[in-house]
């Protein structure tokens, strides 16, 4: 799947497939770095959607509970695979369950790359020193199908999704710094030339890879294969 892919060099937990484990995953790994003397900060987010299950209640309250260092993030997105923001909560803003945990929430524009920045520095200062997790809610807008089997002409008009279009935050966001002279022309099309060059390279490398052999699969389920290869 896309998005399951962890890195153990840039510390990222191979994600699963089941929607918001994640959230009480972020608690454990922050109470074992902390038991370890470790000062991390543990990060998870969810869709808006998935922000419904039980598994995001369990997560933000034992982390809220042991004051552990986490970032809770809510990607408001508007939709779950077909189903509408107001078909999969009653809640005014997500953010607002943060009440309820005894921490901070925060609803910020998810396509402002500043305010963003902001709220995430205000939560990863907050479980640095110790006073424990924090919720964010960016809000913001799923541009394509939510897979390539996902027809969206189906449940939402075009013209919805061209005006979301308009605020795409990497185009302002680029357009800001243009204008500030901070990214230039040149810089730009450099840029575009190198992110090409890996992307390709990358693609080539995949598609160019064997096929698993099949009792791989058997590999790092049970503790007896953990140590293997
Ligand atoms: C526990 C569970 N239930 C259902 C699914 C199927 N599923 C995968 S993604 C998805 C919708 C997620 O929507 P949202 O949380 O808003 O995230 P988005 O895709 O918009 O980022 C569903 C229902 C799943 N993966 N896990
Ligand atoms: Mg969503």
């Amino acid at each position: 799947m896309p998005a399951h892919f962890g890195h153990k060099a840039h510390r990222i937990v191979t994600q699963s497939s089941p929607v918001t484990t994640q959230f009480p995953h972020a608690a454990g790994i922050a109470l074992a770095a902390r038991m370890a003397g470790d000062n991390i900060v543990a990060y998870a987010s969810t869709g808006e959607g998935s922000s419904n299950q039980g598994d995001f209640h369990e997560g933000i309250n034992f982390a809220s509970v042991h004051k552990l260092p986490v970032v809770y993030v809510i990607h408001n997105n508007k939709y779950a695979i077909s189903v509408p923001a107001e078909k999969q909560y009653a809640a005014k803003q997500l953010s607002d369950r943060a009440v309820g945990y005894g921490i901070p929430g925060e609803r910020v524009n998810g396509n402002n790359i500043i305010e963003v920045y902001s709220a995430f520095k205000r939560a990863v200062d907050r479980a640095r020193s110790g006073e424990g997790p924090s919720l964010i809610e960016t809000v913001s807008y799923r541009f394509t199908p939510h897979s390539s089997d996902d027809d969206d002409r189906a449940y939402r008009s075009k013209e919805e999704v061209d005006d979301a279009k308009a605020n795409d935050p990497l185009l302002i966001f680029q357009n800001e710094l243009l204008e500030e002279g901070i990214l230039t022309e040149e810089i730009l099309q450099n840029l575009e030339k190198e992110i090409s060059k890996e992307v390709n390279e990358a693609t080539e490398y995949a598609e160019n890879a064997p096929y698993p052999e099949p009792e791989s699969a058997l590999l790092y389920v049970y503790e007896e294969n953990a140590g293997e290869e």
